[in-house]
């Protein structure tokens, strides 16, 4: 077999090894390597094309076209092959990243607000309807607003150390949110008409009534020629509002030190209407609000002249007001935070 028919022979095998190689190719980098092996500077093409120098003007004739055809097949081939496997990586990418917008999406429970939060928000509320103003104070008072202001002088017995959480021999946490109206009277000039929601402290043993951290809306109004009449005219306008509009009320004589005359007001039992259960302790009512005329004292302590103004106030339980209105038997219920309960209330 002369050189050229052996030249030929390997073009022949060469296009079958590389038609081969290729289908086996997986990936880009193995295309790579093909190119190198037949078509690279040391590759197996170059190799043929040198050896064309040794032979004839005749055989060159021959064999040149076959070797160069080749050259331009393997090209060809493997472009096309680098092509179709960056549409196959491509393709993958696309299904790993596909995207099931049919998958059913995250469900978000919307919160809601707290029981007591809502009872403050409704008694505020009644209360800006009659013209009322919104004040909040700090839960960290001196015993002047706290105690002295409100005619609470010292060894009166609603001031026992044990009563109250003292942070020093002067400073303690509020025991009631009258301290906010003090404050406000002592910076303003009648007409007065604010209420005061908040929290407050006192050292009572936990049970299902009472708790040492509890919440109370106060009201109070200072004007000219204010009688006792208004002040039961605006607690009746606001227990109608607050439990409805068939539910009658008392005023019951009453000791504060900062009110003079002095009132419980009483309605009558949710349950049964007045015929004696358990939540009345069988009275037929239950009391809901304390409340009386300022102590004239009281207006001293803040520079009114009680012979010019006069005034009521009155002060509620919240957390008392919301299990009345809610009929919750326990007071912890508030504070321990148990979706089962808190979202029992819109
Ligand atoms: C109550 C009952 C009666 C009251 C008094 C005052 C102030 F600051 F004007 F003197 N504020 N709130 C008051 C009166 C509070 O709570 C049962």
């Amino acid at each position: 077999m002369s050189v050229a028919e052996s030249l030929l022979e390997r073009v022949a095998d060469l296009q079958r090894e590389a038609e081969e190689a290729l289908h086996q190719c997986q990936s880009v980098e193995e295309v790579e390597s093909v190119r190198k092996r037949f078509l690279g500077r040391k590759g197996a093409l170059n190799e043929i094309l040198r050896r064309l120098s040794s032979l004839t003007e005749e055989e060159r004739r021959q064999v040149s076209p076959p070797a160069n055809r080749l050259k331009a097949w393997l090209e060809e081939q493997i472009a096309e092959k680098q092509q179709q496997i960056a549409e196959q990586v491509r393709q993958q990418r696309m299904r790993a990243e596909k995207l099931d917008v049919t998958l059913p999406g995250r469900i978000w429970t919307p919160g809601g607000l707290h029981p007591l939060t809502l009872t403050i928000n409704e008694i505020c509320r009644i209360f800006t309807d009659l013209g009322f103003e919104v004040v909040e104070g700090p839960e960290v008072e001196d015993e002047y607003h706290n105690f002295i202001a409100l005619n609470l002088p010292p060894y009166h017995p609603a001031r026992d150390q044990h009563d109250s959480f003292y942070i020093t021999d002067t400073i303690l946490l509020r025991t009631e949110t009258s301290a906010v109206q003090i404050r406000v009277m002592e910076t303003r000039r009648p007409p007065v008409r604010i209420v005061s929601p908040g929290r407050v402290y006192r050292r009572d043993p936990v049970d299902r009534t009472h708790s040492h951290t509890f919440h109370q809306v106060e009201g109070l109004l200072v004007d000219d020629r204010v009688t006792f009449a208004d002040l039961k005219g605006t607690l009746e306008a606001f227990v109608r509002r607050f439990f409805g509009a068939q539910v009658p009320t008392r005023f019951l004589p009453h000791h504060f030190p900062f009110t003079e005359p002095s009132a419980e007001v009483h309605i009558g039992c949710l349950v049964c209407s007045g015929e004696g259960c358990g939540l009345c302790k069988g009275t037929g009512w239950i009391e809901v609000l304390g409340c009386g005329m300022v102590h004239p004292w009281v207006l001293e302590n803040v520079g009114y002249d009680p012979e010019k103004w006069q005034g009521f106030a009155f002060g509620m339980g919240v957390e008392r007001l919301a299990m009345l209105r809610f009929r919750i038997d326990d007071i912890r219920l508030f504070y321990q935070n148990d979706l089962r309960f808190l979202q029992q209330f819109d």
